[in-house]
């Protein structure tokens, strides 16, 4: 088989690169290792950006999400019983978009197929080879039979744990990666939200945020050691710790129900340098990782995708190769800001084993300052509604 890109991995950064060079014709093949059922069964991100929500919309699979996302123009923090809000809209003019990471992946994969994608699920062994040469190719097998893809270029879109990022030889990549001594245990519930916006809380015992995916299904996590496991989490055990990090009006508010997933995610920040070897191009997850306390994961992603989609199509249209030399210097200055950021919020956020008392009064005093000054809301709000692409 031939194509033009090939796109290892079918997670939202495959599938939108994929819709988006399709628009303009330019063929692709995703290669994903997983059923379309599996992939649309993990819970993630929740917050998009407006340059997400723009993208999804420029690739025409806007629609659903345009009616049926909740537009958030700002945040409750809170820190022990005390809480105090940050205004999106009022210090940047821009809002947040609510719509689950299930719901666009399901909507690229429906656009995909009624375009008549090329979608191979199931793969294993996938190998990219040649990618420093001017003909690589991607070979893998499928119900036991092995096949191989030529191509002009291959676009990593694989995860944290995929094989693109290991394609590129240890001689030319550097890691830089930091591990945090904590994980979240996220609960989906089919229950009211507790608040009609985000609730991140710093409590004596630990962070918790207050998430939701519409008015009658909420998304909650709680910082948790990890050596948890989700088993070890009774629904009663985790409403009863949630409440119990919450200011008091939320708790009391809190409305409880049967879980419908529960999941321990560990923390973590990860960047490798470059994001491209010759004709492999890294995006999303398998280049980079944040830890979730910023809503960064999935829009890093899209802006990887922005600069590599435009690249391409300069490339393909126009002959034009300065914006592929370049992909892997751009994609990076936005991720570096977008890792300081949410560093900067876990560490505001979190309880750390390793804390000692002038620690937690330094965590207060950012807490205190940030809650008085406009010029440090500003800050936050500009970071978490997303820098320009
Ligand atoms: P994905 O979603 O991991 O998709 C990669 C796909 O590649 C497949 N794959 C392979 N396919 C073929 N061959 C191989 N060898 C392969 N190896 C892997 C996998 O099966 C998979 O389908 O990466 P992608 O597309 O880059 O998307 C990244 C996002 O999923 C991720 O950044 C976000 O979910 C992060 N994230 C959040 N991001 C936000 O922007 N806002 C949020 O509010 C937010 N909340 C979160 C999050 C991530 C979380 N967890 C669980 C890590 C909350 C949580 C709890
Ligand atoms: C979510 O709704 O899953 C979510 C929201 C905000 C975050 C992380 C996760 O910072």
């Amino acid at each position: 088989m031939r194509t033009q890109v090939c796109i290892i991995g079918g997670g939202p950064s495959g599938l939108l690169l994929s819709q988006l060079l399709h628009n303009k014709g330019i063929d692709t093949i995703i290669l994903e290792r997983k059923t379309r059922d599996y992939v649309l069964s993990r819970i993630r991100a929740g917050v998009l950006e407006k340059g997400f929500v723009e993208l999804m919309r420029e690739a025409g699979v806007g629609k659903r999400m345009d009616a049926k996302s909740y537009i958030h123009d700002g945040t409750v923090i809170a820190y022990g019983n005390e809480e105090f809000r940050i205004d999106f809209t009022a210090h940047t003019g821009t809002p947040v978009v609510i719509y689950g990471q299930t719901e666009l992946t399901r909507d690229l994969y429906d656009a995909r197929e009624a375009d008549g994608a090329k979608l191979i699920f199931n793969t294993e062994d996938v190998a990219i080879h040649d990618a420093d040469t001017d003909t690589p190719y991607v070979t893998y097998t499928v119900g036991g039979q092995s096949q191989r893809i030529d191509c002009d270029y291959v676009a990593g879109c694989d995860g944290f744990h995929g094989v693109s990022r290991q394609t590129i030889p240890s001689s030319v990549r550097r890691d830089y990666e930091k591990l945090y001594p904590f994980g979240w245990l996220g609960v989906l519930s089919e229950t009211p939200p507790v608040h009609e916006e985000l609730v991140y809380s710093n409590s004596d015992r630990g962070f918790a945020l207050c998430s939701m995916r519409n008015a009658n299904l909420s998304r909650y996590y709680i910082q948790c050691p990890l050596s948890d496991s989700p088993d070890d989490w009774s629904d009663g055990k985790f409403w009863d710790e949630l409440r119990r990090r919450l200011p008091d009006r939320h708790a009391e508010s809190l409305i409880t129900g049967p879980s419908i997933e529960k999941s321990i995610a560990p923390l973590r920040s990860f960047v490798t340098e470059p994001m491209r070897w010759g004709r492999l191009f890294l995006c999303g997850d398998a280049a980079h990782i944040v830890p979730p306390t910023g809503a960064k994961g999935l829009n890093t992603a899209a802006s990887d995708i922005y600069y590599l989609y435009h690249a391409m199509v300069a490339f393909y249209h126009d002959k034009e190769s300065e914006g592929l030399d370049r992909y892997s210097e751009k994609a990076l200055a936005r991720i570096w800001k977008a890792e300081r950021f949410s560093w900067w919020m876990t560490n505001l956020l979190h309880r750390f084993p390793q804390q000692i008392e002038f620690d937690l009064k330094m965590q207060r005093a950012d807490l205190e300052f940030l809650r008085e000054n406009e010029a440090a809301q500003k800050v936050l709000a500009e970071n978490y509604v997303g820098l320009p692409f």
